[in-house]
């Protein structure tokens, strides 16, 4: 895992050139190179090798999931989103850079990810590039990510017209699972995977991304600012709508066990130390 970690961190610093005006892109860079967990991209990644291709074919994709999953946490630390001071152990982009830059630095890490694919992936065929931008803007937009987050902000203050379980699984499945549907689509694109292979990897990411949100609210509750580099029990202040709150903690903590033993169903055939070792990280930390 450190080895796809180090060569995500060196193709990311490659890729992101500091030009004039040097402001946005060092806003770019900012949140970009902190020490994130990179899992998004080690997925994207690991699913192609995995699938039997070379992975230098993915570094592209995989860097551009992470430019839009970072694109995604400067908006949302944002006062008029989530409002947070702090973001992977470090002020957030807008403390550094101010408002204005950080909003720009979001929109320009959000068009310059299809950029990057578009540019650098030369061992893709056309094909494959148009199918890989079109999962890329489906699920970062208003059918995926967006949609996400919009019913969650709506849904702070204990505000909601439609029954709260049905409104969970809805944020859940698009503010956070649909990067990692993401990641693994892209890298069963770039396989060239059947489309049996496709569907079972995007359950997969389903019950992934899930679970990754329920371990994040988990957290919230349990956790302290060291280990999570960002402010602990905003959550619970915002009334948000979470599984904790919904459901408590003792019960989160049963359906992310369950979430995460039908991963390793689905994974298990393709004997991957790297998603075995994602799957067990999120374990211990839960404390399961
Ligand atoms: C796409 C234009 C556009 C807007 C995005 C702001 C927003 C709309 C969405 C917010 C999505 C969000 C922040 C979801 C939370 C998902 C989550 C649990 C993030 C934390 O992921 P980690 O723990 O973070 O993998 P690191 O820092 O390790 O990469």
């Amino acid at each position: 895992m450190k080895e796809l970690i180090n060569l995500i961190d060196k193709t990311l610093d490659e890729y992101m050139r500091v030009e004039y005006p040097e402001t946005i892109f060092n806003a770019m860079k900012y949140t970009l190179m902190l020490p994130g967990k990179r899992l998004r991209p080690v997925m994207c990644l690991e699913t192609v090798r995995m699938l039997g291709e070379d992975i230098k074919k993915a570094l592209p994709s995989a860097c551009a999931i992470e430019m839009l999953h970072v694109q995604s946490l400067i908006h949302d630390d944002l006062p008029c989103m989530d409002n947070d001071d702090f973001r992977r152990g470090k002020p957030s982009n807008h403390k550094i850079f101010g408002e204005a830059n950080a909003v720009l630095a979001g929109d320009a890490l959000l068009t310059y990810a299809p950029q990057t694919i578009i540019e650098k992936s030369k061992d893709l065929t056309s094909e494959q590039i148009v199918r890989i931008i079109h999962e890329f803007t489906k699920f970062g937009g208003a059918y995926g990510l967006i949609a996400g987050q919009v019913v969650d902000i709506e849904s702070e203050g204990g505000k909601l017209d439609k029954s709260k379980e049905e409104t969970l699984d809805f944020i859940h499945l698009n503010k956070t699972a649909v990067l990692f549907r993401l990641a693994l689509k892209m890298g069963a694109i770039i396989s060239k995977a059947d489309k049996k292979t496709e569907k079972e990897l995007d359950n997969f990411g389903k019950k992934f991304g899930l679970a990754f949100q329920i371990y994040d609210d988990i957290m919230d509750e349990i956790s302290t600012f060291e280990e999570m580099g960002k402010t602990i029990g905003k959550d619970k202040e915002a009334e948000k709508l979470t599984y904790v709150s919904l459901y408590g903690l003792e019960e989160a903590k049963k359906r992310f066990r369950v979430l995460i033993n039908e991963c390793y169903d689905i994974i298990e055939k393709y004997h991957s130390k790297i998603f075995e070792e994602i799957l067990g990280k999120l374990k211990e930390r839960v404390g399961e």
